[in-house]
């Protein structure tokens, strides 16, 4: 996906702060931060959304959700505790179509979200 602004960052093409990487995934700050911690966790292969996942993706999301962890380790948030976010498509607030899981700490968190 050339254009894809997510496949451009893994590329090197874009600047990203990244915090954690792995031979899968990428962890890089949101350029909005919503919180004093907003990291996303993305894998450097192309999937549009959490609906494009079959069950060979299997072992990568569980990659995505120990990035998510180590990021909350390096980040220091892990023990307070923290929200891991993935929207799907419009009208769950998707803007980027490459698959990314959202981890925001550092303030406390409400519920229910926006
Ligand atoms: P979502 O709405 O769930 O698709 O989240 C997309 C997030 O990506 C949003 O919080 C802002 C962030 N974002 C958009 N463009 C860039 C970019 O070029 N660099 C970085 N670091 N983050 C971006």
């Amino acid at each position: 996906m050339a254009e894809c602004l997510f496949c451009r960052i893994v590329r090197g093409e874009l600047p990203a702060q990244i915090v954690h990487e792995t031979d899968a995934v990428i962890a890089f700050r949101d350029l909005h931060p919503q919180a004093p911690t907003h990291v996303l966790v993305i894998p450097r292969r192309h999937i549009a959304t959490l609906n494009d996942l079959t069950a060979d993706d299997a072992p990568l999301m569980g990659e995505i959700a120990l990035a998510a962890q180590e990021v909350a380790r390096l980040e220091g948030i892990a023990e307070r505790g923290y929200r891991t976010i993935m929207n799907c498509n419009l009208a769950g607030g998707q803007t980027v179509y490459h698959i990314h899981l959202h981890v925001l700490g550092g303030r406390q968190m409400t519920w229910p979200p926006g």
